[in-house]
């Protein structure tokens, strides 16, 4: 079957719930039309679900069930969903991104009850399965010419594509065509298997040794989805891959050659904390120990990482060790060993040794308001030694917290320092080994001014303040909201690259910035370029370099 066809078939989430809806009880609440009510359902999926869960639970976002929303009442959720919130709430209507019968539509949708979408399990995954070469039809070599080491898989959100660019001249090389609104990028431990996961769970494999490179397996691991990783332990480089879903609620283990759905696991069950039943613990980040043969695998509604040890699969161990509500993103400290993550309900970054499979901390002093790391940003401190850092949601403050327990145990495990950044509602933040940079992004910031801007801090004097740079004014576009996104360096630490998110019809951008002069190196545009967010370099993600 052709990529494209898959893609048709693949049932979406909206889909889905759309089929459940015809038939279920919400038709006879007669509120919304059945039209109405595919529409909202297309929406929910694609701007709330993320935030507020399928089953609107909450988490990132506000619990919706209808015991709050009539409360609330159809006036304020309609000014909500238009104006947003300081809080990190998009605003939908004065941004221009839903029309107001849009939101007329989704404010009178969240007075009904939710519905719960099919489940999705070995049948369905071996029914999407598809492996396009296998591996004994690949190349043996690298057939291309690119530098695969300074190559960068661009997410093209709203296009459901990959762009392959080019760090030596800056040129898409190839496009990719990949799952819906597709989220992250990472790549496997030898360097030559790039993985994409979309939001509606279709996971693409795809070899950068062929010439140009191209999907070689494909998969859809459930209805929404924002994980995918491989395995990177020693002895075990690309054996597996792994992929988590936010619906349904569960992880799967794929052979990493292949994509072949090997082992599925629920996470459905109790909270860490009140020891409550939930029925929608979704998974969110997860990374490839390199210490122990384990995935490790936030679950954002109970609290709870897993450690998920792919040794022997057959008689699956996992360690469940108890975090905080409610797990969103991390990465690991500059050793690899330390996994320090953001549970974003609580304003808590919980640290896990992957070398011991032990919880070492939950720090909330000196924490801000939803902290959102990324995968965080390492760098010597000059008074505090190696830290970790997070820049937040909720706040434009940028936390530090020393890593380093044996060479300066006084600063180990706590903020040692906070500092403010041009705006809250930011989510990246980002350095390299080899800058004495610091990059803070504000994306979701309600001021135009400061969405469209980073600040940049001189990592040895940080003290002194941000400097803001005009980053979407350097794109000189036309129109629409240029959102200034996600940082990501090339392998050489030399230039920072920044997304200028505009929406589908308009022109978006790249703009690399020159990290020792902190000027403009170059602005890349091209039709293709459609929604550009998240950047990866494939050697500073195959290599946790951040
Ligand atoms: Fe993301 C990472 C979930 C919205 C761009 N995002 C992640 C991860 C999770 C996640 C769980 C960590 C994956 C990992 O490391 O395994 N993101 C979610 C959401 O649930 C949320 C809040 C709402 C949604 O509906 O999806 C959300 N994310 C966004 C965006 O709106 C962003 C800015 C644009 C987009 O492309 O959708 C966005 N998320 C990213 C990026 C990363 C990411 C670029 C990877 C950062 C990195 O450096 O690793």
């Amino acid at each position: 079957m052709s990529i494209s066809g898959l893609r048709l078939i693949g049932v979406g989430l909206a889909a889905a719930m759309a089929v459940s809806m015809t038939a279920g009880t919400a038709q006879a609440a007669g509120k919304l039309s059945a039209e109405e009510k595919t529409t909202a359902d297309k929406i929910y999926f694609e701007r709330c679900a993320g935030c507020h869960g399928v089953l609107r639970k909450g988490a990132t976002g506000k619990n919706l069930e209808t015991n709050r929303t009539k409360d609330l009442g159809y006036e304020h959720l309609r000014d909500f969903i238009t104006y947003g919130s300081p809080g990190g709430m998009p605003n939908w209507g004065t941004s221009g991104e839903l029309s107001e019968g849009q939101i007329d539509i989704m404010a009178r949708y969240l007075l009904e009850e939710p519905v719960s979408p099919p489940e999705w399990g070995m049948k369905q995954m071996k029914d999407t399965w598809t492996l396009f070469v296998p591996p004994n039809k690949r190349p043996s070599k690298q057939m291309n010419k690119l530098d695969l080491d300074n190559l960068f898989s661009v997410t093209l959100r709203d296009a459901g594509e990959v762009a392959l660019i080019s760090g030596s001249d800056y040129k898409i090389k190839t496009i990719i065509q990949t799952g819906y609104a597709v989220h992250i990028s990472r790549i496997s431990a030898s360097g030559r298997y790039l993985f994409t996961v979309g939001r509606d769970a279709l996971v693409n494999m795809v070899d950068l040794w062929m010439d140009p490179p191209a999907t070689v397996a494909q998969i859809k691991l459930g209805l929404e989805a924002r994980s995918v990783e491989t395995s990177k332990m020693k002895g075990y480089e690309d054996k597996y891959a792994i992929g988590g879903t936010y619906w349904p609620p569960q992880y799967t283990i794929m052979d990493g050659d292949t994509l072949e759905p090997l082992k599925i696991v629920s996470t459905r069950g109790t909270t860490w904390d009140t020891q409550e039943y939930h029925p929608e613990p979704r998974v969110a980040a997860i990374v490839a120990s390199h210490y122990r043969p384990e995935f490790v695998v936030n679950v954002k509604e109970t609290g709870k990482i897993l450690l998920v040890n792919y040794a022997d699969i057959e008689n699956l161990s996992v360690t469940t060790i108890d975090a905080e509500r409610f797990l969103h993103d991390g990465g690991f400290d500059s050793t690899d060993r330390y996994f320090l993550t953001a549970a974003n309900a609580r304003d808590t970054i919980v640290v896990i040794d992957t070398k011991t499979g032990k919880l070492v901390k939950k720090i909330t002093e000196g924490v801000g308001v939803k902290p959102h790391p990324g995968r965080g940003a390492n760098f010597m401190h000059p008074k505090f030694g190696p830290v970790w850092s997070t820049s937040h949601l909720g706040d434009d403050s940028i936390a530090m917290i020393g890593t380093d327990p044996k060479g300066h145990p006084d600063s180990a495990w706590k903020v040692v320092s906070s500092i403010d950044g041009h705006g809250g509602g930011s989510l990246f933040i980002k350095t390299h080994p080899k800058s004495k940079n610091l990059w803070v992004d504000a994306p979701l910031n309600s001021d135009e001014e400061v969405y469209q801007s980073v600040s940049v801090f001189d990592i040895n004097n940080l003290d002194k303040g941000p400097e803001v740079i005009p980053v979407a004014k350097w794109a000189n576009l036309k129109e629409g909201a240029q959102r200034v996104v996600q940082g990501e360096y090339n392998k050489a630490g030399t230039e920072i690259w920044f997304s200028v998110w505009n929406g589908k019809a308009q022109e978006s951008a790249i703009v690399v910035i020159d990290d020792k002069t902190r000027k403009l190196k170059k602005v890349i545009k091209d039709k293709r370029l459609v929604t550009p967010t998240g950047k990866f370099n494939v050697y500073n993600t195959k290599n946790d370099v951040y």
